[in-house]
């Protein structure tokens, strides 16, 4: 009995800003993480890290997929950094920034490797900032001509899109408490804004991929947001789970998946929203309901959840809980119950878009970098995750996040996310004993584990 379907889709993730490098090169314009990385004056970046040379995927991009095919991985999610296509967001194309990406696309196809493409991972060009970003409706209109452009240019080529990388991290790490580019603070309300935005601009460019390359083209969306699941595993305690995971109290409200695919799947807000969005909802053209689309398929980006007893309350974790390097726990179980929630709310297909762990990787005497928590996370995970597929959730595939160690935002190179190790003072690739053991598990679809 196999654990995965057939046909299942293997593969790694990345994004454009966290591993491209080339910030500046052959056109490309400023985005908001070249900004936020470059005010070194205050600090929002640990040891003043920043994406200007990453792992220079810009430059090295056959020798990663090279590697990738190497070690039997199937698909690439990989994102487009708008202002490498269009400088200033909504004027001029830039010929070569769409000529790197179709090059990437063509070198992946040339290795049977599919391309996933992310259209926005947070790198909004600054251009668009310096109108208010996501706070300004003409951001809509923006979205949609540039996945058009894209999608365009790909036609033929990439047959999956993801509109937006979790809006959940661009809204309330962006513009709710400032960690994340472009550092801004604004009320509650506003934040609602941006999430509607958001939904509207996804919406916008799912109608452009499919006018410019074709109904048939597969277009969904990445979010990410607070996911639990049930301290026993009975019917009661699930549904506490569920509960609890679209549930909107008033102080974790930004990180649920429902702020933003209520708005495009169901096409309105969750009854229990709290008053500011409430306050926001009510400003809502009722016509604006009419333009959401829902995604063809909902990927879901999952590193931990929390635990909750029947009643819904969260469960207290035990002191030496297990973690990982940047001190999230490891909850395996959440693989389990959390897409099938999804599943069961959206009724659409589901990919597992991220998961992984970071730890403290280095060079061992040997030469070779050992891994060997990564492979017991990954492995936790993908036993949980068949179990989801086992009670009938439509599972199409599940990309590790990430091929490479690369930069982690505001947490700069600190954490290595990667199946393969970057040494950034030359810019060498190791592949790590997980790039090896998950090789392992493509070839078998799962059987291995
Ligand atoms: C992802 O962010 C990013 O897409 C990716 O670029 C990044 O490198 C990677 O993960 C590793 O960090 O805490 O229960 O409220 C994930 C970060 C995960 C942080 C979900 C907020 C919200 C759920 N986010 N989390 S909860």
């Amino acid at each position: 009995m196999s654990r995965f379907p057939k046909d299942f889709l293997w593969g790694v993730a990345c994004a454009s800003y966290q591993c491209e490098g080339g910030w500046d090169a052959d056109g490309k314009g400023p985005n908001i993480w070249d900004e936020f990385c470059h005010d070194t004056a205050h600090q929002h970046i640990k040891n003043g890290a920043t994406g200007d040379v990453a792992c220079d995927s810009y430059h090295r991009f056959r020798e990663d997929v090279a590697l990738m095919k190497a070690h039997n991985i199937r698909a690439y999610r990989f994102s487009v950094s708008w202002a490498r296509v269009i400088p200033d967001g909504d004027g001029a194309v830039n010929e070569a920034g769409l000529k790197y990406y179709e090059d990437l696309v063509d070198e992946l196809l040339a290795n049977g490797i599919e391309p996933l493409v992310t259209l926005y991972h947070w790198d909004l060009p600054s251009a668009l900032q310096d109108r208010g970003g996501w706070l300004n409706r003409d951001i809509v209109e923006a979205f949609g001509r540039y996945a058009g452009i894209f999608a365009g240019r790909m036609k033929g080529k990439v047959k999956k899109y993801m509109t937006l990388n979790e809006p959940q991290c661009a809204a309330a790490f962006g513009y709710g408490v400032g960690i994340h580019a472009p550092g801004w603070t604004v009320s509650e309300e506003k934040v609602a804004r941006v999430y509607h935005h958001m939904c509207l601009a996804h919406s916008a460019a799912y109608r452009a991929v499919k006018a410019e390359a074709g109904e048939d083209v597969q277009v969904g969306v990445a979010p990410c947001g607070r996911l639990t699941y049930p301290e026993k595993d009975t019917p009661a305690n699930r549904e506490a789970a569920y509960k609890a995971t679209f549930a909107m109290p008033a102080d974790d409200w930004m990180f649920t998946f429902n702020i933003f695919l209520d708005s495009v799947c169901l096409k309105r807000y969750a009854d229990d929203i709290p008053e500011s969005v409430r306050r926001f909802a009510a400003t809502v053209d009722p016509k604006d309901w009419d333009l959401m689309e829902a995604p063809d398929f909902i990927g879901v980006n999952v590193y931990n959840g929390k635990m909750v007893d029947e009643t819904g309350a969260y469960v207290a974790r035990y002191e030496g809980f297990p973690q990982t390097a940047c001190r999230w726990p490891v909850t395996p179980e959440v693989m389990h119950y959390g897409p099938l929630q999804i599943g069961q709310r959206y009724g659409k297909p589901v990919y597992i878009t991220e998961n992984g762990q970071s730890c403290n990787d280095r060079i061992f005497l040997d030469g070779q970098v050992h891994d060997p928590d990564r492979i017991d996370f990954l492995h936790r995970y993908l036993l949980e995750l068949s179990k989801a597929v086992g009670e009938g959730l439509d599972l199409r595939g599940y990309m590790q996040w990430s091929f490479l160690d690369n930069f982690e935002w505001n947490r700069g190179y600190d954490e290595r996310f990667g199946i393969v190790y970057v040494d950034y003072r030359t810019g060498e690739r190791i592949p790590k004993d997980s790039a090896r053991w998950y090789a392992k598990v493509i070839e078998t679809n799962g059987e291995c584990l």
